[in-house]
């Protein structure tokens, strides 16, 4: 159903994700072209693809195969051959039932320590084993003699096994992108043991923490009854090992240092600071004393609030501005993720607002730039949460505001690097506190752009970053006082403080980076299918 013979493709490394790193743009009549996307995966192992001209990569297209007719698809394909990028086109049902549901409604919630979320349902889990199947059936012909395949993620954990079946000698390798659960959490799921058993069919599985490997490792035994040695070597009852092991991942630090100093991400940081206050330009701080407070009171009580404001200045204005030269300079707090349940955003505006509410003296002199972009928008649980996200930050907003104040700057649309960037750079302090979460980019992505500079990190230490960058505030997500306190504090510290933090931390980030990350889980997978080749030949 997917691949014309004339695509098959001779190469030495294939890799094979869910999503592809790029998606479709334009339409027949213009012509189709490829975008970037969005996401942790893509922007990881998207520049090794990249500079690896050797490398193939399969996976879904995410495109609706009934909006086009046979030419189309025809150049679509072509589009994505162009960037070694193999598409595969799947179906409705097979959509709803292998991505949105099994994926998106069952493992994504129990991964994350969400098991209440999580949707046990025969239906999806079928759809589950019929498309990791189809991806198999797609890999079959574009395998050669020489190749190594490396899968991803926790869409595909059926694939290492049913491609096995197939190709007993080739070199494979899986890895995690979100945590592993707990042996008590993951044995809930009813197909637990089939899930282990497709994962054990690569040679090697990686993990960002070595916690998630031991998680993993746990529940190997206690379900399969297979005990690893100390080396996280699992034996196999064929003639082989399946290897476990942790392997953090890491950005591209200099791409991020370097777009950070981009003309745009630099015009996007000023803009930032203006709208802010932080620096003079468009507007002046203004405070909401207690003076001011009550003469706003007042003129609401008159009903005339708006109309004094359109004829003369208020007075809550010149109070503000003969008080604002006690204040210390305004801030910028930011934060940048994708709109999901795992990411603490309802938390975090919690904290935010009692920061607001137990500091007054912030009042009108930090923005929250919230940039928070949809994902996975035909799945109840996120419509959800975005109603959530979107009632709080008006709440914060109708609650606190002044005239010429807005406390957050909510935005829900994608924006490319470099804009993305600027925000990193204009925050003084940025908020990172998933309530789970395998990594975590955004955070070394902050540091990255602040190299060599102040800008304080509040972190939670429910993800795996939490791990390398220890110097962070470290907070408990779901602890909105701790978090309150861990704000104010990163608000106020001294730049050569929160300078001397990230400089220990940014040479921590820029020791391991994406690159190296691919390379290092690549070398250890040649390493162990060499070390089992050998044992084979001992015996
Ligand atoms: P994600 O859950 O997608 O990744 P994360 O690691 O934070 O989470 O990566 C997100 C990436 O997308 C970052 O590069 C960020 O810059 C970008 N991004 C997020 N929101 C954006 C927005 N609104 N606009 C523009 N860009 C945005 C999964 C796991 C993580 C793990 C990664 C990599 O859930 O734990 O770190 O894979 O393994």
């Amino acid at each position: 159903t997917f691949l014309d013979d004339a695509e098959v493709v001779v190469s030495r490394l294939i890799i094979v994700s869910n999503r592809l790193p790029v998606s479709l743009d334009g339409d027949a009549e213009r012509g189709f072209s490829l975008r970037q996307n969005v996401g942790g995966l893509a922007t990881a192992i998207g520049p090794y693809h990249k500079v690896h001209r050797d490398c193939l990569w399969v996976g879904w297209s995410g495109i609706d195969l009934d909006k086009y007719d046979a030419e189309q698809i025809r150049s679509i394909r072509e589009a994505y051959a162009r960037r070694r990028c193999v598409p595969l086109f799947l179906a409705h049902d097979e959509v709803a039932g292998y991505y949105s549901g099994f994926s998106n409604d069952t493992l994504w919630p129990l991964f994350h320590d969400f098991s209440h979320e999580a949707v046990f349902e025969p239906s999806t889990w079928g759809m589950y084993q019929h498309v990791n199947r189809l991806f198999a059936q797609a890999l079959e012909p574009l395998v050669h003699e020489g190749d190594t395949v490396w899968i991803q993620d926790y869409h595909l954990m059926l694939l290492p096994q049913m491609l096995r079946e197939r190709f007993p000698r080739l070199p494979m390798g899986w890895f995690l992108h979100v945590p592993f659960p707990s042996p008590e959490i993951y044995r809930s799921l009813p197909w637990n043991r089939e899930l282990l058993d497709g994962v054990l069919g690569a040679d090697l599985i990686g993990f960002h923490t070595v916690d998630y490997a031991r998680n993993f490792l746990s529940s190997v035994e206690l379900l399969l009854h297979i005990r690893a040695d100390d080396e996280g070597r699992i034996p196999m009852t064929t003639d082989r090992y399946a290897t476990v092991d942790a392997f953090p991942i890491g950005i591209d630090y200099d791409l991020y240092k370097r777009t950070a100093r981009s003309t745009l991400a630099k015009a996007m940081k000023r803009g930032i600071e203006e709208v802010s206050g932080k620096r003079p330009g468009r507007r002046y701080a203004t405070s909401l004393t207690a003076e001011s407070n009550a003469v706003a009171e007042a003129i609401t009580k008159e009903g005339t609030w708006w109309s004094h404001y359109a004829h003369e200045e208020l007075p809550e204005l010149t109070l503000a501005r003969s008080a604002a030269a006690e204040y210390k300079p305004n801030k910028v707090v930011v934060s940048v993720d994708r709109l999901d349940y795992t990411k603490g955003l309802p938390e975090r505006l919690k904290a935010f607002g009692r920061m607001l509410e137990k500091y007054p003296e912030w009042t009108g002199h930090v923005t929250y730039y919230l940039l928070a972009t949809p994902s996975r928008e035909n799945v109840d649980t996120y419509r959800h949460l975005k109603e959530q996200v979107d009632q709080l930050v008006g709440q914060i907003n109708g609650r606190f505001s002044l005239l010429s104040w807005t406390p957050i700057h909510y935005i829900t649309r994608s924006l490319p690097i470099k804009p993305v960037c600027g925000i990193y750079a204009a925050g003084d302090v940025a908020l990172v506190t998933p309530l789970r979460d395998g990594m975590n980019l955004v955070a070394k992505e902050y540091l990255a752009c602040h190299d060599g500079r102040d800008g304080s990190l509040v972190l939670s230490d429910m993800c795996g970053a939490a791990n390398e960058l220890t110097e962070a505030f470290i907070v408990n997500p779901y602890d909105t006082e701790a978090m309150c306190e861990a704000l104010h504090s990163a608000l106020e510290i001294s730049p050569a403080e929160s300078r001397r933090r990230n400089i220990a931390m940014q040479a921590r980030i820029k020791a391991r980076t994406a690159a190296q990350w691919s390379a290092t889980f690549l070398d250890a997978l040649g390493q162990v299918t060499n070390e089992g080749l050998a044992d084979r030949r001992l015996r």
